[in-house]
């Protein structure tokens, strides 16, 4: 036993990795940079990255790279490893599971593990009707599934869509995300029926939630027709596009519609699934019950796993064979998100990402009281964001918001940015993240603000 744990400590990540910032060389490391090298001869310029160091270990809130750096994770890789990098639960389900059998492919010859998942899922989405799940490998492999079941069950054919949504990279989800730059220059032609109404964005457009649902149905029953419609699908907290809280009101109202109007409702909760906000699921904190709901990142704990999970009607719409793939609910990755789910139950990491967004946002506001260069402090649980903007002109500010970014890495802590605009610095620690780390990475974060320029 103690064998095991001495092993642990000196190969690998998860919690027992000492908790601590540590720069013990410039950042990027020489190591990191040599890597940095050889990544831009064998791997294509498309494929960018955030912040230039190569990983070693991770675990609890940090992450360890190639120099000894020891970083603080404000990012948990985008909202996956919520229950921390190699969680002792996932290590170990993810072993035994390993060594008894790593892939059958469900359609062939099924296993436990899967089902298991899906009875899972049906039971802690919300509403208590009967339901049903199927797995994938991706968040865009779950969003675009959602979509094929939504139209097989309604036999129509247009999906509806926000501005600032992020969907996804293939090529229906391409079109389903809002933002160009990146993810859609140069890649169309898109996907046809896909129609995009305006999002409820309480800080830019001061409605509130009703009338800003008012004027999205106004336009999709314009422009689309409401029976025309297959499915709406909407993150409930918009992720990429700026951790954009709708105002109360927006969810309930579309829900309404929707459900009036025989068009099935999508929940994308790829991003703000598995306690993150501080609910297992962000549309529990409006009580919207959607007809289906895609899932992914924070599902498995690092493994690759999708799901849509819905009502069984709905869900039994496609013929046999009309769904799957070779690899969905891979039997590791059904393994780690068992062990996921339960770690999430166990630890109360609901409670824990609710203590999390308490503290980043008094800290946040606190900053926001002195800096006029931030005009939007928002988010739920552990999934916060600051709207950084020109003082002058109340305008976005993606030059600070970068220089921000590359300030707070330089110091040791990893952050992301997101916005349609560029303009928005996010928050995303593990929930397994000690308080006192998440304590020193907001002080260090306060000092790169006030003295970022
Ligand atoms: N839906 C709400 O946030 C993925 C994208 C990173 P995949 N977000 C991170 C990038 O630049 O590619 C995401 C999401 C929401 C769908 C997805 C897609 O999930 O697992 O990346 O396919």
């Amino acid at each position: 036993m103690s064998a095991t744990v001495t092993a642990r400590v000196s190969t690998t990540g998860g919690p027992t990795l000492p908790q601590e910032r540590r720069l013990v060389t410039e950042i990027p490391g020489p190591r990191s940079r040599e890597l940095a090298a050889r990544r831009s001869a064998a791997v294509p310029a498309g494929v960018s990255v955030t912040m230039p160091v190569f990983a070693a270990a991770a675990g609890g809130g940090v992450l360890v790279d190639v120099d000894g750096n020891s970083f603080i994770d404000l990012g948990s890789g985008i909202a996956v490893t919520s229950v921390g990098n190699s969680a002792p639960a996932v290590v170990d389900a993810v072993r035994d599971q390993v060594g008894r059998f790593t892939h059958t492919c469900f359609m062939i010859t099924p296993y436990e593990g899967y089902v298991a998942v899906a009875e899972a899922l049906n039971a802690i989405t919300p509403g208590d009707h009967e339901k049903r799940s199927a797995l994938f490998n991706s968040g865009a492999e779950a969003v675009e599934n959602a979509v094929k079941i939504a139209r097989s069950h309604t036999g129509r054919q247009a999906v509806a869509v926000f501005d600032h949504a992020y969907h996804g990279r293939t090529s229906l989800t391409m079109a389903m995300t809002a933002k160009n730059m990146p993810y859609k220059e140069g890649f169309g032609p898109f996907s046809p029926e896909v129609h995009r109404a305006p999002m409820s964005y309480p800080f830019l457009d001061g409605l509130d939630g009703p009338a800003a649902a008012g004027r999205a149905i106004e336009i999709l029953d314009r422009q689309v027709g409401a029976h025309n419609l297959a499915a709406l699908v909407i993150e409930p907290i918009q992720g990429e596009g700026g951790f954009i809280v709708p105002a109360p009101g927006f969810l309930p109202a579309l829900r309404d519609w929707t459900r009036a109007n025989g068009i099935v409702f999508v929940a994308d909760e790829v991003q703000t699934g598995f306690a993150r906000t501080g609910a297992m699921f962000a549309c529990e904190h409006e009580d919207v019950v959607p007809d289906l709901i895609a899932t992914a990142k924070g599902i498995a704990g690092g493994l690759p796993l999708a799901a849509v999970t819905g009502t069984a009607e709905i869900m039994d719409a496609p013929h046999a064979g009309g769904l799957g793939g070779t690899y969905g609910g891979n039997p590791i990755a059904c393994a780690a998100a068992l062990a996921t789910l339960r770690t999430i139950r166990d630890d109360d990491l609901v409670g824990r990402a609710r203590a999390i967004g308490e503290m980043l946002l008094d800290r946040l506001r606190a900053l926001q009281a002195t800096d006029p260069r931030i005009g939007d402090v928002r988010g739920r649980g552990a999934m916060v964001a600051v709207e950084v903007v020109d003082p002058a002109t109340g305008g976005p500010d993606a030059a600070t918001t970068k220089a921000i970014a590359a300030g707070a890495h330089a110091a040791g802590l990893i952050v992301l940015t997101c916005g349609s605009h560029g303009n928005v610095l996010r928050l995303l620690p593990p929930l397994a993240i000690p308080q006192p780390l998440l304590a020193e990475a907001l002080d260090v974060l306060a000092d790169v603000v006030a003295t970022t320029r």
